[in-house]
């Protein structure tokens, strides 16, 4: 299903809406370090051309991550890196639910990266198979509610405030033990808002109120947050504390072997998924680490 998604086929497709089963994220899979792949659909990614453009390319970007190996999509169109400002709702519809009506109509696995509870239903409603919510439901105070009403898996990454401010928030006695506690606070949280527990992956949200130091503690104890007993998701691809391992001036893309390398150590360290940019070589990294781990390559 996946390899045969290709941009031709969606101009074939038609623009209705079948009622089409949402394809499943494989939350149970511990064999497999699964993939997400990251596409941002902002305006400083796919900005070049008209919106029509804007959405091939976005979508032939989807097609090579699935062809490398991604097992899903995480399709954002609000940027959270550090002082980004807000995007008003109604533009974040436009920028994300043209793809994932797409990507979900060809049977492909979608990950929504939103804030708001709007687009996290809208997105349900297209197809999207797990609401990825960079707060953890703490921004938007209605996103419990959708994430009990669609059912869907729900990435709660460790957050302590907008992108605004965030740098101001990272003072932590223990950063790793705060973290831990803070997300098994929210997990609680929202298992007593009627989330199923069941729905729940926790991410340590590498680089949201963090300093580089901060990450590196919590890449090197994340057995600690696995004994949490919940999935975890590590988003650790070109990031900037991944950047200053390298000499200045190195282009982002120059960060993926180091993000390949750090999506492997987090894999043998008990992640269930990683966020990356570069999927082809996360995929055989992960391959080995995976192998290495349960001694086969079955
Ligand atoms: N990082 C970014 C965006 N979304 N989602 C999760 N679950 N975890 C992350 O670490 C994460 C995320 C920011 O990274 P980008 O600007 O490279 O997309």
């Amino acid at each position: 299903m996946v390899q045969s998604f290709t941009v031709r086929q969606r101009q074939r497709g038609g623009r209705t809406t079948p009622a089409v089963p949402v394809p499943k994220v494989h939350l149970d899979d511990l064999n497999r370090t699964q993939i997400m792949g990251i596409l941002n659909v902002t305006p400083d990614s796919f900005s070049d051309g008209g919106r029509f453009e804007e959405i091939e390319a976005a979508l032939s970007h989807a097609s090579a991550l699935l062809r490398h190996g991604a097992d899903m999509i995480d399709v954002g169109g609000e940027s959270t890196r550090p002082g980004a400002a807000r995007v008003p709702v109604a533009e974040e519809l436009r920028r994300v639910l043209p793809i994932i009506r797409e990507l979900a109509q060809a049977g492909i696995a979608v990950s929504v990266d939103t804030m708001n509870a709007a687009t996290a239903a809208a997105a349900a409603e297209a197809g999207a198979a797990l609401i990825n919510d960079v707060s953890g439901g703490l921004a938007d105070p209605d996103m419990a509610r959708v994430v009990m009403d669609t059912g869907l898996p729900f990435v709660v990454m460790h957050w302590r405030g907008h992108s605004s401010g965030m740098n101001a928030a990272a003072l932590y006695g223990d950063v790793v033990f705060d973290v831990r506690r803070e997300l098994e606070q929210r997990a609680a949280e929202l298992i007593v808002r009627g989330v199923d527990p069941a729905k729940l992956i926790l991410d340590p949200g590498l680089g949201f109120a963090k300093t580089s130091e901060h990450n590196w503690q919590l890449l090197g104890r994340l057995e600690e947050l696995a004994s949490l007993g919940l999935p975890l998701l590590v988003g650790a691809s070109r990031k900037r504390f991944i950047g200053e391992l390298l000499p200045a001036g190195v282009p982002p893309e120059g960060r993926d072997f180091p993000s390949t390398i750090v999506a492997a150590l987090a894999s043998s360290r008990g992640a269930w998924a990683v966020r990356v940019h570069n999927v082809a070589e996360t995929r055989a990294a992960l391959d080995v680490s995976d192998a290495w781990r349960w001694g086969s390559n079955a």
